[in-house]
C-alpha cells in the first residue's frame, strides 16, 4: 500500500519542475562535536524526503548556531547535498529567547493545546517574534527562483507568509501548521490575533492536520477579518486584485515501510526479547514514548497506571510500564515543571506498590535511537498515547506500524489528529481518569480476536495515509493541480 502512494509520489514530483524552497524554524541539520554536521534525526526531515528526493530544493532555517558563535568553534553547515542546497538564518541570543523560548513556546504553544499551561504574552517577545519572521521572509525572498514553490512549516513562522508576498508576490506560497488550531474561544484571547491570521492568509494554501483546524481557522478569518470564506477557500482583496486561498485538512503520516523493515530486523526482533527478559518477561509490558512535554499526558497516565496496579486490578509481579521521556525545552519553566512532577510521580509509584527486584514503573529520560525506539514498540503489548491535545501524534502510528503480526493494542487520547484516524484504538478522554483506567484494563486484557481485529483495521489505514501520501497531497494542491 505504502508503495502506490510512493509511487504516485513519485511521479507527481516529475511532473513538475517548479524549484522548492522549505523553510522551517530548524534545518534539517545538527552539529556533533565528534563527527561534525549530520542529518538531524527530526520528524519533519524523514516526512519531507519523499519531496525533496526528486526536486532541486533549498531549505532554509535555524541551524542552533548563534549569531556570536559565527567565529567560533561550530563551524557552519555544509551548504549543500544532493540536490538539497541548505541555507542557515542566524539568529541572536535574545532572538532565540523571544521568538523561540519566548513567543513560539510561553505563548503560541501553550494556547494551540487548549491553554492546559497558562500562556504568557510578552509584547517585546511578539516584537521579536515579528522581527526573526521578517529576517526569514528577507531570506527567502533573497534566495528563492522566480515563480518557486515555497512550503513554510509551523507555528514560529506564521507572520511569514503574509510578509513574504509582500516581498515576492510571483512566489507561490504553502504553509503547513504542525500543531492544532484552536477554536474562536481560545485563539481569541491572542492579543496580536489579526496580524497571525493576516500572516497566514498571505499563503496560497494552507493546511492542518485536522479538518477542525481548518474550520477553526476559517471561522476566525470570518470573525475578526470580516471575511466571507466559500467553502475551503477566502479570497482577499489585494492592491494588485484579488487572490483566493484554499485552507484544507491534510493528516500527516509516517514512513511506514522504514518501521516495517526496521520490526521485521533481526537485530530490533533480538532486542526487543532481550527487553523483556530485561524487565523480568512481565506477562504484559506498556510502554509510552513522548518528548518530554506537558502537552502528552504523561502525568495523567502514570497515575491511571499506578492506581491500576495499587488497586490490585494489574498484577504488580506481572505488569511492567516504560516510559520514555526524551528531553525537550529544557530552558522553558514549564518544562522543568512537567519533568519534576513526572519524575515525582514515578518516584512515589515505585515507592508505594514495587518491592525488592520489582519496579512497575520504569522511567528513561533520554534520546533513544531509532533501532531501540522500534525494539520497544516491538515489545510492548500495550501502547498508551493518551495527550491532553496533539496535533497528529506519529508515535501511535509507529507503534502500529511495527506490528508486523497484527496484535498489539492502542490506547489513544481522543485529543489527538490521529485519533480521527485511529477509531478502532480503544480511545480515551485523558481528562477522565476512572475512563482511561478502565480503557488500559480492557486493552491489556482485551481476547487474542480482538486485539488482532482492532490492530488489522489500524494497520490499513496507517499504510494508506503514509507520509508520502500527506507530502504529495500538500504539493499537488501547491502547484494547483487539484484544478483551483
Ligand atoms: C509535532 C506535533 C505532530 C520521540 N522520542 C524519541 C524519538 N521520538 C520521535 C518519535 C516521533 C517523534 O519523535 C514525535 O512526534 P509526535 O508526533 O509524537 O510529537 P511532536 O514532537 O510533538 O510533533 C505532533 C508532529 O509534529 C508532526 O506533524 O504529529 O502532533 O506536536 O517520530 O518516534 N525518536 C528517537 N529517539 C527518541 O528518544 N529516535
Amino acid at each position: 500500500m505504502s508503495e502506490t502512494s510512493g509511487q504516485r509520489a513519485e511521479q507527481e514530483h516529475r511532473d513538475s519542475d517548479q524549484e522548492l524552497v522549505v523553510v522551517a524554524n530548524r534545518l534539517p541539520l545538527e552539529y556533533d562535536p565528534e563527527t561534525g554536521w549530520r542529518p538531524a534525526p527530526g520528524g519533519l526531515v524523514t516526512a519531507m524526503e519523499s519531496v525533496l528526493r526528486d526536486k532541486d530544493a533549498t531549505w532554509i532555517g535555524w541551524s542552533g548556531r548563534y549569531e556570536d558563535d559565527r567565529h567560533q568553534d561550530v563551524p557552519p553547515p555544509p551548504t549543500g547535498s544532493g540536490n538539497l542546497h541548505i541555507e542557515e538564518v542566524l539568529l541572536t541570543r535574545a532572538e532565540v529567547a523571544g521568538y523561540y523560548e519566548g513567543l513560539s513556546n510561553g505563548a503560541i504553544w501553550p494556547l494551540y493545546h487548549d491553554a492546559i499551561v497558562t500562556p504568557i504574552y510578552h509584547r517585546t517577545q511578539f516584537d521579536t517574534y515579528r522581527r526573526v519572521n521578517e529576517k526569514f521572509a528577507r531570506r527567502v525572498a533573497q534566495s528563492a527562483p522566480p515563480g518557486a514553490l515555497v512550503w513554510v512549516h509551523d507555528y514560529q513562522l506564521q507572520l511569514l507568509p503574509r510578509m513574504l508576498r509582500q516581498l515576492r508576490p510571483d512566489l507561490r506560497i504553502g504553509f503547513f501548521l504542525h500543531i492544532p488550531f484552536p477554536p474562536a474561544e481560545i485563539f481569541s484571547q491572542f492579543p496580536w490575533r489579526r496580524q497571525i491570521l493576516e500572516g497566514l492568509l498571505g499563503s496560497d494554501l494552507v493546511g492542518f492536520h485536522t479538518k477542525d483546524g481548518a474550520v477553526n481557522f476559517l471561522r476566525l478569518v470570518r470573525k475578526f477579518l470580516a471575511l466571507r470564506p466559500g467553502g475551503d477557500r477566502v479570497v482577499v482583496d489585494e492592491l494588485s486584485g484579488t487572490r483566493t486561498v484554499r485552507v484544507d485538512a491534510f493528516p500527516i503520516g509516517i514512513r511506514t515501510q522504514d518501521f516495517v523493515e526496521l520490526a521485521n530486523s533481526p537485530e530490533v526482533q533480538d532486542r526487543a526479547r532481550e527487553i523483556r527478559a530485561d524487565l523480568g518477561d512481565p506477562k504484559t509490558l506498556m510502554l509510552g514514548v513522548d518528548r518530554l512535554d506537558y502537552t502528552k499526558g504523561i502525568d495523567v497516565r502514570i497515575r491511571a497506571v499506578t492506581e491500576l496496579l495499587e488497586d490490585g486490578d494489574l498484577d504488580p509481579t506481572e505488569t511492567v510500564f516504560v516510559q520514555v521521556a526524551t528531553p525537550s525545552r529544557e530552558n522553558v519553566e514549564e518544562y522543568q515543571r512537567i519533568r519534576e512532577d513526572v519524575e515525582l510521580l514515578v518516584s512515589r509509584a515505585n515507592g508505594d506498590i514495587g518491592k525488592l527486584g520489582v519496579t512497575p514503573v520504569h522511567y528513561l529520560h533520554q534520546n533513544m535511537p531509532r533501532t531501540e525506539l522500534a525494539a520497544m514498540y516491538v515489545a510492548a503489548d500495550v501502547m498508551l498515547v493518551t495527550p491532553f491535545r496533539d496535533g497528529m501524534n506519529l508515535v501511535a502510528k509507529e507503534y502500529v506500524a511495527c506490528r508486523v503480526h497484527e496484535d498489539g493494542a492502542l490506547v489513544l487520547s481522543e485529543f489527538t489528529g490521529a485519533a480521527n484516524q485511529m477509531a478502532e484504538a480503544w480511545l480515551v478522554n485523558p481528562y477522565d481518569i476512572d475512563g482511561m483506567k478502565g480503557a488500559i484494563l480492557d486493552a491489556a486484557t482485551a481476547s487474542p480476536e480482538e486485539a488482532h481485529a482492532r490492530m488489522a483495521a489500524l494497520r490499513h489505514g496507517v499504510f494508506e495515509h503514509d507520509v508520502e501520501r500527506w507530502a504529495s497531497d500538500f504539493m499537488r494542491d501547491l502547484e494547483g493541480r487539484r484544478g483551483w
